[in-house]
């Protein structure tokens, strides 16, 4: 019985990468390497043989942190599993154009799938800025660009809807290095009574289209509740550097449901405040803070 079991196994999966193989040639179960995912949009040219879409888990570009991922079909409606895929991301906000940070795009082990992570710094429309793609592609020795795309790029609100929850946070050191630095929450993406991770990235603003991941910073959390005496939480972990992940990471703790105020103080590699400060009975806030409202 087991023995049968086995050879039925063996010839679905035979069957299985008989099936793709007519597709390409790549060798990867690449059948549907979208499911689960949602599709954003597609990126195409008269002149460009390829369409680049875009996706990610709940179909929209956010403000703050917002993972993505791409494929890439030829005409034929394949996946091309061995594209090198850059996409730059620029607001034209009329006065004055910025890029935001984020991460190189790199291909899904096992998966005809390309990811990446932005941290959008504005949403579309904010200061009357445009989002805009410019992705460039190299397919074997072919190489294209799709230019000038619009990009929608959402708010974030807090539960009713409508009012701005706080994701991102671009400041300038109080250290007197007058370096700038964008602080991004990534998690908790589904936040829950009881302990979180929460995790955060870090980028130094070198430019306007410039932004590098620091690493081996120390982001100091106090999560508060205002609407209730501004009461912490027990058991929090400070975020710091996780090497395997590359983020910094740590613990935060909801004691309950409701409005959260998480507070943070930002310290560099030598544990030196950059920014923010302790919140007290008088002072309420710190100045680099996020939101999170579950
Ligand atoms: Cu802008």
């Amino acid at each position: 019985m087991k023995k049968y079991t086995y050879i039925l196994f063996f010839l679905f999966i035979a069957f299985a990468s008989c099936e793709s193989d007519e597709g390409n040639d790549t060798g990867f179960d690449d059948s549907n390497p979208v499911s689960g995912l949602v599709k954003i949009q597609d990126f195409e040219d008269e002149d460009s043989p390829y369409t680049i879409s875009l996706y990610n888990e709940t179909g929209n570009l956010q403000l703050g942190y917002t993972k993505v991922y791409f494929t890439v079909k030829d005409k034929e409606g394949n996946y091309i599993s061995d594209a090198v895929l850059s996409a730059f991301p620029e607001m034209d906000m009329g006065i004055a154009k910025h890029s935001t940070p984020r991460s190189e795009i790199t291909p899904v082990t096992g998966k005809t799938l390309y990811e990446a992570y932005y941290s959008f710094l504005m949403y579309s429309g904010q200061g009357s800025g445009i989002w805009y793609y410019d992705i460039q592609y190299t397919i074997g020795n072919v190489t294209g660009n799709i230019t000038d795309a619009v990009i929608d790029v959402k708010n974030a609100f807090r539960s009713d809807g409508v009012t701005d929850r706080k994701v991102v946070q671009s400041l300038v050191a109080i250290d007197g290095s007058e370096k700038r630095y964008v602080v991004s929450l990534v998690e908790p993406l589904n936040p829950k009574v009881g302990a979180n991770q929460i995790s955060a990235y870090v980028h130094e603003r070198i430019d306007a289209d410039t932004y590098l991941p620091v690493e081996n910073f120390t982001l100091k959390i106090d999560p508060r509740m205002p609407s209730m005496g501004n009461h912490s939480s027990l058991n929090n972990v400070d975020l710091t550097w996780d090497a395997a992940n590359r983020i910094h990471k740590g613990t935060v703790n909801f004691s309950m449901t409701g409005y959260w105020k998480l507070n943070f103080i930002l310290l560099n590699e030598e544990g030196e405040t950059l920014y923010g400060n302790p919140v007290t009975e008088s002072v309420q806030s710190s100045s680099l803070y996020f939101e999170v409202e579950f």
